[in-house]
């Protein structure tokens, strides 16, 4: 977006925020870091312009984003939400209404409200009336970040924390390709202001519990490279994710560590799910893949890089390793 556009947008952001009764705040569902400091930065820039608002999301924020202030606003109901009051949305972090898990409710309005979003998703639809979209960048913090600037919107340490949390999180703490110099820039501009750069760390990165990585354990020494293309490939079972008490968001976890693997081109993670299929997930860092690709081989599809498939199937240990029957 060129930044004649993309201050033409903020300013009819800023008119749309200041011009409203009473606002809807969307993060999307199973939501991350990004969607919800971005969400909460603005619940306080809200708080301080004395607006009126409901945060909403269709998945409640699990407990490792305790730290973030405003948290627990959260409600995951709309039934709850001021419907005839509400006359404008705003969408965090999401590149199409579906994603974000409201696309059900948008109907119990009698009047329709405005839509506003601010994201950074190369694949976002544009589907809002105003649409506050940075493709390049890293994080949707960053692009709420550079909305606050040209708006002059005061960003104190609470706030600086939230924004952070998003630059922290999408980017793996700095070390993925997403990371630019804006993103740092924007990092920094959050550490001037007084972000707790130690405590975002210690919650979205030093979180990780015994049985998680004993279950990482379990799956790192099954990796095994691919007889057909340059990928890592490892397994889990129905059996593990019952012994070992695990989530969505600790599998996400090792198929962020396992891109740290530079033997291969991509990582691929087959999962036994219930009902006698098999859910497979790509992941790549490198530019010169697209597993998005991959994926399409085998019947699914995603992006560049990350991407998967679902396949009927179990997963059998054999003398020759795991086999898909
Ligand atoms: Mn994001």
């Amino acid at each position: 977006m060129l930044i004649m556009d993309f201050l033409y947008q903020a300013k009819h952001a800023l008119a749309a925020i200041d011009g409203a009764r009473h606002i809807l705040l969307v993060s999307h569902r199973k939501p991350d870091g990004d969607t919800l400091g971005a969400a909460t930065a603005m619940m306080q820039v809200l708080d301080a312009r004395k607006k009126s608002y409901t945060a909403f999301c269709e998945d409640a924020p699990g407990p490792i984003w305790s730290f973030l202030p405003k948290i627990e606003s959260f409600i995951t109901t709309v039934d709850r939400a001021p419907h005839s009051a509400i006359d404008l949305v705003i969408f965090f972090d999401a590149s199409d209404i579906p994603y974000s898990g409201f696309d059900r409710h948008l109907g119990v309005f009698a009047k329709r409200p405005m839509l506003l979003q601010f994201d950074h998703h190369r694949t976002n639809l544009y589907f809002a009336d105003v649409n506050v979209v940075l493709p390049e960048a890293a994080s949707t913090t960053e692009v709420l970040w550079r909305f606050f600037e040209a708006c002059n919107i005061a960003i104190d340490r609470n706030i600086a924390t939230c924004l952070l949390t998003g630059a922290v999180t999408d980017t793996t703490a700095f070390t993925n390709p997403a990371t630019t110099a804006s993103s740092l820039q924007c990092a920094a501009a959050c550490l001037l202001r007084g972000a707790r750069f130690p405590e975002v760390l210690r919650e979205t990165m030093r979180n990780k519990e015994r049985a998680d990585l004993q279950l990482w354990g379990r799956m790192l020494a099954r990796l095994t490279k691919s007889g057909t293309v340059d990928c890592a490939v490892t397994v889990v079972t129905r059996r593990d994710v019952e012994e070992f008490g695990s989530d969505e968001e600790s599998l996400e976890g090792i198929a962020n560590f396992l891109n740290n693997l530079g033997e291969t081109k991509a990582v691929l993670i087959v999962k036994e799910l219930d009902g006698g299929k098999i859910k497979g997930s790509f992941r790549t860092t490198r530019s010169d893949v697209d597993v998005g690709k991959l994926a399409l081989a085998f019947g699914g599809g995603g992006h560049r890089k990350a991407a998967g498939f679902t396949i009927e199937g179990k997963l059998v240990e054999t003398e020759e390793g795991w086999k898909i029957e």
